[in-house]
């Protein structure tokens, strides 16, 4: 039988993007419509994914689950939006989580004075297991958003090395080299080479 886990996520965005970092070799299975998931109590991002793995694990058995917690950290806010990053501007609104971030930060004017990063903790749980995948990626905060692609603060992270934010990067490029990219990346050669 193909390996699979179910994916502790309602974010529509970060399922496909993982099916398509996993690819082929393991099965990304969605959570069932009827669950409806608390809200986010822990303090860190490992905590925040535990709990997601914890709670779908009360209604599916003997499966792996994994559960994902990501944010964005910006340097000069010491780590802010962070851990409560999808819920910034007090609702789970991109729009708005953008422009609070974006006021915060209008008067740091030097770009390289706008370092932040992103961080996805990956969180696998199941037949005896609980184990957890880190990933980080680093860039810098526009001044304005740029882009229509990808989801969240994508429009106004910028990675340095090619000049364009997140969000005027393709779903493929952005996922070859993303946080998310990095935690699953590991995630998937774990379980492989667990089943050899
Ligand atoms: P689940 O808890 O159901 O998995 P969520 O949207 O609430 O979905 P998180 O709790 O992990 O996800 O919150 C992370 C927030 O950080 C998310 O809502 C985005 O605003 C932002 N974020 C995470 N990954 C991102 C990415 O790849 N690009 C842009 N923003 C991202």
């Amino acid at each position: 039988m193909k390996l699979y886990f179910y994916l502790a996520t309602k974010n529509k965005n970060k399922l496909e993007e993982i099916r398509y970092i996993i690819g082929d070799e393991i099965e990304v299975l969605p959570v069932p419509d009827y669950i409806e998931f608390p809200e986010e109590t822990g303090l860190t991002l490992e905590e925040n994914a535990y709990l997601k793995c914890e709670y779908l694990s009360r209604y599916i058995k003997d499966s792996y689950i994994v559960g994902e917690d990501s944010g964005l950290f910006v340097e000069k806010l010491n780590g802010l939006p962070g851990v409560s990053s999808a819920i910034f501007s007090g609702s789970r609104n991109d729009k708005k989580n953008i422009e609070k971030l974006l006021e915060m930060m209008k008067n740091i004017k030097e770009k390289k004075e706008r370092k932040a990063k992103f961080v996805t903790i990956a969180c696998l749980i199941g037949k005896g297991e609980k184990k957890f995948f880190k990933g980080e990626i680093e860039g810098i905060i526009t001044f304005q958003p740029r882009g229509n692609n990808g989801f969240g603060y994508d429009p106004i992270f910028e990675i340095p090395e090619i000049g364009k934010t997140f969000a005027e990067l393709t779903f493929e490029e952005k996922n070859k080299i993303s946080h998310r990219k990095k935690a699953f990346q590991q995630l998937k050669y774990y379980l492989i080479n667990k089943l050899k």
